[in-house]
């Protein structure tokens, strides 16, 4: 993408309403825009950044079996009223009438569409276990949004469904949600913590929050020193040991009940980036959602249900990723993975150089955003610094007349002189 085509809306002061780092660095990168409280546009940069995280929360709901479908954002009332939820949720909730009068919803979450689905289509224990999941906006009405998209009031939720027929069953299905979200926000280079949590109006007895370390994070969290040894971004996923390790939020933790040592217990705030309950038939119950077992007998299904803020989850990756210059994007969820510096477009052999790169760069299919601006040297670092792109590649007069380019590591600001063709095969190999 050359940057004097693309639309890159940076600011070059800071944001006076933006209270943290990430939220800061959002808007001075022109990745999203407010429309309204808690209500964002999302921008080309940002969009990018939203579309790659949406991409491996994907994959891996999709190597775990869940399969994806895609449920409205409107729902009406009379689906809530089976549950009971309806009253329940109160405010949050954004409530709507059609031209027919008739109550509907913006969705928060959707257990009652999903169990809806269910009942009529799946009759047999033969058809299960079964998981359902889409990645849609929801809307909930928050008394304070704020921190950007971190605490929205519509958000990008990636949320599944399970469905078996007994209780062993729904905790396999749980432990499998469990693994694929570590290995979800691993992929992104993220520790995110297990713990145990209040369940909330979701409801059910068994629930997980993912916690990402950081001081800007909504949640007090306790947590076992043990976790700070074990190796949670690589190798096998043993939740049998995870579960067993004390973490939890303020809501769940009672120190006169906190089996961690003292010297042990540590505390800190955290980002919650997912969000897993297994709820039983809560739902299936009153809604009629029914398996015939083996026996011939027919049983409420068994149902669990499990959330990722993909939208939260842009924000909480800049907190974890950020310097003083600005954003420093894992190469997983970066926008681009290179930018393409052109000091000076206005000097012919310059510009035959950095032209070269950039033809080759997209032949070999490396997402490259090719700065070709009239702007000052100084504006073009500072910017691709802002944008925090992994890698850049400077072409200057001075280098180009010596077939020299510069190629800078975003994170460890190492700089190497590479002829062009080593430093296009150092960022294609
Ligand atoms: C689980 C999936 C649920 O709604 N029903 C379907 C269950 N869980 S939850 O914890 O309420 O939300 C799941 C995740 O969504 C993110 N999230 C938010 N992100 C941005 N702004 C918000 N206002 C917001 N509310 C929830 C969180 O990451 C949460 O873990």
């Amino acid at each position: 993408m050359r940057l004097s085509r693309y639309f890159l809306p940076v600011l070059k002061e800071d944001p006076a309403e933006a209270e943290i780092v990430s939220h800061r660095l959002m808007l001075r990168a022109g990745m999203i825009q407010q429309l309204a409280a808690g209500i964002y546009n999302w921008l080309p940069l940002g969009f990018r950044v939203l579309k790659k995280v949406e991409q491996i929360v994907r994959e891996e709901m999709d190597r775990a079996g869940a399969l994806e479908i895609l449920m409205p954002t409107i729902q009406p009332a009379d689906l809530w009223r089976e549950s009971g939820r309806y009253d329940d949720y109160g405010k949050e909730m954004l409530r709507v009438r059609d031209r027919h009068d008739r109550e509907m919803l913006y969705g928060p979450t959707n257990e009652e569409n999903v169990t809806d689905i269910f009942r009529r289509h799946v009759r047999s224990y033969r058809q299960l276990p079964l998981n359902l999941y889409h990645i849609q906006w929801k809307f909930r009405d928050e008394v304070r949004p704020r921190f950007g998209v971190m605490r929205g009031r519509e958000f990008l939720m990636k949320d599944a469904y399970s469905f078996d027929y007994d209780y062993a069953g729904a905790k396999r299905s749980y432990e499998n949600m469990f693994v694929a979200y570590l290995r979800t926000f691993r992929r992104m280079g993220l520790t995110a913590i297990p713990m145990q949590a209040e369940s909330g109006p979701i409801g059910g007895n068994m629930s997980h929050e993912f916690q990402i370390l950081a001081s800007t994070g909504e949640s007090q969290v306790y947590y076992d020193a043990a976790f700070e040894e074990l190796d949670l971004g690589s190798g096998e996923i043993d939740v049998e040991q995870l579960t067993n390790l004390y973490a939890a939020t303020d809501e769940k933790h009672d120190p006169a009940r906190c089996p961690v040592p003292p010297e042990r217990l540590r505390t800190g705030r955290g980002i919650e980036v997912g969000h897993i309950f297994y709820f039983g038939t809560k739902y299936s119950k009153p809604m009629g959602a029914t398996v015939t077992g083996p026996d011939g007998r027919e049983v409420p299904v068994e149902m669990g249900s499990y959330g990722i803020g993909v939208s939260r989850l842009v924000g909480a990756l800049i907190e974890a990723f950020h310097d003083e210059r600005g954003i420093v994007w894992p190469e997983a969820v970066a926008p681009f993975r290179v930018g393409l510096v052109n000091l000076r477009p206005d000097e012919a052999e310059c510009s035959r150089l950095a032209d070269d790169l950039y033809a080759k760069l997209r032949a070999a299919g490396v997402e490259t955003l090719y700065d070709d601006t009239e702007e000052r040297a100084g504006s073009k670092f500072a910017t691709m610094d802002l944008i925090g792109l992994p890698w850049q590649l400077v072409v200057g007069p001075r280098g180009a007349r010596v077939g020299l380019v510069e190629l800078r590591s975003r994170a460890t600001a190492e700089r190497q002189e590479l002829s062009p063709e080593s430093a296009l095969a150092r960022l294609t190999g």
